[in-house]
């Protein structure tokens, strides 16, 4: 398999965590593609143009992270992410949908900021902020959610506060949210959280 790989895309290192932690890193060689070139090879891979997508044959590919993930998890039957049914289910997608929602707001004022400023929209940018703050609160309310064998909800929340760490710093979510914090600091000792660390561009 190969993967279309840009080195701090939160949604590319989701997907390289369950890589990691389903045994199958091996399997996936990494394309450095910057999607913002519009390079040609990832278009015609994924028409919507983003990083990661994944190639499962020379002609057959997969994009968006929920869905690569939930496909790498079937590759391996001894470790499920995806629980199967029931409440177990529904609670790991949700904090995936949550965790997603994060970043989504967290890459949106990414974006913004890199725009010259007199083109940077306020408005825009205080109300990701309010998304992200209001998810915060939830996850530290609902952390027991965050206990328990891994699942893709885990991953994603520990991808979403390793980029606010990465690209919202100021946010120093550390400290208003201390009990996600302590969850936190004891998921980072994963080696696929460490080797998977962002670096800046
Ligand atoms: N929902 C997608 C989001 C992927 C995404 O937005 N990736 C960014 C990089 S962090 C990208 O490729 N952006 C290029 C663009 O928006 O054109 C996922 O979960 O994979």
């Amino acid at each position: 398999m190969r993967l279309f790989f840009s080195p701090t895309s939160p949604y590319v290192r989701k997907v390289r965590i369950a890589a990691i932690e389903l045994g199958l890193e091996n399997q996936i060689e990494l394309i450095t593609s910057n999607p913002w070139d519009n390079p040609p090879e990832l278009a015609d891979a994924n028409p919507l143009g983003k990083v990661p997508t994944l190639m499962i044959s020379d002609n057959e590919s997969l994009f968006d992270s929920p869905v690569i993930c939930e496909y790498l998890d079937n590759l391996n039957s001894e470790i499920t992410l995806f629980p199967d049914s029931g409440q177990a289910r529904w609670d790991a997608l949700r904090l995936q949908a949550l965790a997603d929602g994060v970043l989504d707001a967290a890459v949106m004022i990414r974006y913004d900021s890199l725009r010259p400023e007199a083109e940077q929209y306020r408005g825009m940018r205080t109300r990701q902020l309010n998304v992200i703050r209001r998810a915060l609160v939830m996850l530290d309310s609902e952390v027991t959610q965050l206990l328990g064998p891994i699942t893709i909800g885990q991953i994603a929340v520990a991808c979403a506060l390793g980029y606010l760490d990465f690209r919202l710093p100021e946010e120093n979510w550390h400290v208003t949210h201390p009990k996600l914090d302590s969850w936190y600091t004891r998921w980072m000792k994963r080696e696929s959280m460490q080797v998977t660390m962002p670096l800046p561009a």
